[in-house]
Protein backbone atom coordinates (compact mmCIF):
# COMPACT_ATOMS: atom_id res chain seq x y z
CA UNK A 1 0.00 0.00 0.00
CA UNK A 2 2.41 2.36 0.88
CA UNK A 3 4.51 1.80 -1.97
CA UNK A 4 1.26 2.52 -4.36
CA UNK A 5 0.90 5.60 -2.68
CA UNK A 6 4.36 7.00 -3.21
CA UNK A 7 4.03 6.33 -6.69
CA UNK A 8 0.85 7.12 -7.19
CA UNK A 9 2.17 11.37 -7.76
CA UNK A 10 4.39 10.12 -10.29
CA UNK A 11 1.78 8.06 -12.21
CA UNK A 12 -0.22 11.52 -12.18
CA UNK A 13 3.05 13.44 -13.28
CA UNK A 14 3.61 10.94 -16.01
CA UNK A 15 0.08 11.42 -17.43
CA UNK A 16 -0.12 15.29 -17.43
CA UNK A 17 3.40 15.22 -19.37
CA UNK A 18 1.57 12.73 -21.76
CA UNK A 19 -1.59 14.71 -22.02
CA UNK A 20 0.48 18.13 -22.43
CA UNK A 21 2.09 16.34 -25.46
CA UNK A 22 -0.89 14.92 -26.74
CA UNK A 23 -2.18 18.05 -27.32
CA UNK A 24 0.92 20.16 -28.50
CA UNK A 25 1.03 16.89 -31.13
CA UNK A 26 -2.46 17.93 -31.98
CA UNK A 27 -1.84 21.27 -32.29
CA UNK A 28 1.05 21.29 -34.39
CA UNK A 29 -0.30 18.43 -37.01
CA UNK A 30 -3.92 20.52 -37.67
CA UNK A 31 -1.79 24.14 -38.10
CA UNK A 32 0.29 21.85 -40.02
CA UNK A 33 -2.49 19.78 -42.04
CA UNK A 34 -4.35 22.99 -42.49
CA UNK A 35 -1.05 24.77 -44.29
CA UNK A 36 -0.26 22.09 -46.50
CA UNK A 37 -3.85 21.52 -47.64
CA UNK A 38 -3.65 25.27 -48.04
CA UNK A 39 -0.76 25.05 -50.91
CA UNK A 40 -1.93 22.05 -52.54
CA UNK A 41 -5.30 23.95 -52.95
CA UNK A 42 -3.94 26.18 -55.23
CA UNK A 43 -4.69 25.48 -59.11
CA UNK A 44 -2.10 24.99 -61.33
CA UNK A 45 -1.21 27.87 -63.75
CA UNK A 46 -0.25 25.93 -66.98
CA UNK A 47 -3.81 24.95 -68.65
CA UNK A 48 -4.24 26.38 -71.73
CA UNK A 49 -6.62 29.89 -72.20
CA UNK A 50 -9.59 28.33 -73.60
CA UNK A 51 -9.96 25.88 -70.91
CA UNK A 52 -11.99 27.15 -68.12
CA UNK A 53 -12.50 25.28 -65.01
CA UNK A 54 -16.17 24.03 -64.84
CA UNK A 55 -18.66 26.49 -63.18
CA UNK A 56 -21.92 23.99 -62.35
CA UNK A 57 -24.93 25.92 -64.27
CA UNK A 58 -28.83 23.97 -63.53
CA UNK A 59 -31.03 24.70 -66.31
CA UNK A 60 -34.99 24.02 -66.62
CA UNK A 61 -36.22 23.15 -70.08
CA UNK A 62 -39.75 22.08 -70.45
CA UNK A 63 -41.42 20.55 -73.29
CA UNK A 64 -45.07 21.18 -73.87
CA UNK A 65 -47.19 20.97 -76.72
CA UNK A 66 -44.13 19.93 -78.94
CA UNK A 67 -42.49 22.85 -78.48
CA UNK A 68 -39.43 23.72 -75.64
CA UNK A 69 -39.93 26.92 -73.42
CA UNK A 70 -36.57 28.24 -74.33
CA UNK A 71 -35.07 29.45 -77.20
CA UNK A 72 -31.40 30.04 -75.93
CA UNK A 73 -29.81 28.55 -73.80
CA UNK A 74 -26.12 30.30 -72.42
CA UNK A 75 -23.69 28.45 -70.35
CA UNK A 76 -20.04 29.33 -69.50
CA UNK A 77 -17.44 27.38 -71.78
CA UNK A 78 -16.87 24.04 -69.84
CA UNK A 79 -19.49 24.28 -67.27
CA UNK A 80 -20.81 21.34 -65.70
CA UNK A 81 -24.40 21.69 -67.15
CA UNK A 82 -27.35 20.03 -65.47
CA UNK A 83 -30.46 20.08 -67.26
CA UNK A 84 -33.84 19.84 -65.14
CA UNK A 85 -35.82 18.11 -68.21
CA UNK A 86 -39.50 18.25 -67.78
CA UNK A 87 -41.75 16.65 -70.31
CA UNK A 88 -45.10 17.76 -69.98
CA UNK A 89 -46.73 16.23 -73.20
CA UNK A 90 -48.71 13.18 -71.98
CA UNK A 91 -47.63 10.05 -74.24
CA UNK A 92 -44.79 12.09 -76.45
CA UNK A 93 -41.69 11.52 -76.49
CA UNK A 94 -38.81 14.31 -76.12
CA UNK A 95 -35.33 14.26 -75.36
CA UNK A 96 -32.42 17.29 -75.22
CA UNK A 97 -29.20 16.96 -77.68
CA UNK A 98 -26.84 19.29 -78.26
CA UNK A 99 -24.87 19.52 -81.49
CA UNK A 100 -22.14 21.53 -82.20
CA UNK A 101 -24.44 23.29 -85.87
CA UNK A 102 -27.94 23.35 -87.27
CA UNK A 103 -26.89 21.11 -89.04
CA UNK A 104 -26.80 18.22 -86.29
CA UNK A 105 -23.65 16.84 -87.92
CA UNK A 106 -21.79 16.38 -84.65
CA UNK A 107 -23.67 15.01 -81.62
CA UNK A 108 -22.21 16.94 -78.44
CA UNK A 109 -24.51 14.82 -76.09
CA UNK A 110 -27.62 13.07 -76.44
CA UNK A 111 -30.39 12.82 -73.53
CA UNK A 112 -32.25 9.92 -72.87
CA UNK A 113 -35.81 10.09 -74.87
CA UNK A 114 -38.91 10.04 -72.04
CA UNK A 115 -41.77 10.08 -72.86
CA UNK A 116 -44.59 12.32 -71.16
CA UNK A 117 -45.37 13.07 -68.79
CA UNK A 118 -42.28 12.62 -67.29
CA UNK A 119 -38.75 14.59 -65.92
CA UNK A 120 -35.35 13.70 -66.03
CA UNK A 121 -32.23 15.25 -65.38
CA UNK A 122 -29.18 14.97 -67.95
CA UNK A 123 -26.04 16.32 -66.99
CA UNK A 124 -22.81 16.79 -69.53
CA UNK A 125 -20.19 19.07 -69.64
CA UNK A 126 -20.17 22.57 -71.83
CA UNK A 127 -18.21 22.69 -75.07
CA UNK A 128 -14.57 24.76 -73.84
CA UNK A 129 -14.89 26.78 -77.11
CA UNK A 130 -17.52 29.46 -76.68
CA UNK A 131 -19.58 29.95 -79.56
CA UNK A 132 -23.09 29.03 -80.58
CA UNK A 133 -24.19 25.34 -80.74
CA UNK A 134 -27.53 23.80 -81.46
CA UNK A 135 -29.99 21.80 -79.64
CA UNK A 136 -32.99 19.94 -80.63
CA UNK A 137 -35.73 17.10 -79.91
CA UNK A 138 -34.32 14.44 -81.76
CA UNK A 139 -38.28 12.94 -82.33
CA UNK A 140 -39.30 16.75 -83.43
CA UNK A 141 -35.95 17.89 -85.18
CA UNK A 142 -37.71 20.84 -87.32
CA UNK A 143 -40.19 22.16 -84.79
CA UNK A 144 -38.44 21.43 -80.99
CA UNK A 145 -34.88 23.59 -81.73
CA UNK A 146 -32.66 26.08 -80.29
CA UNK A 147 -29.25 27.74 -79.53
CA UNK A 148 -27.04 26.77 -77.04
CA UNK A 149 -24.93 29.31 -76.63
CA UNK A 150 -21.17 28.63 -74.82
CA UNK A 151 -19.56 31.92 -73.39
CU1 LIG B 1 -39.83 16.16 -79.04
Amino acid sequence: MANLRSCLPKICLALVGVVALVAIAACTSSSNASSSSATTSTPPTSTSPTTQTGAAVSVDLIAQNIAFDKKTITVPAGASVTINFNNKDSGMPHNFALYTDSGAGTLVFKGDTINGPAATTYKFTAPTKPGTYFFRCDIHPTTMTGSFVVQ
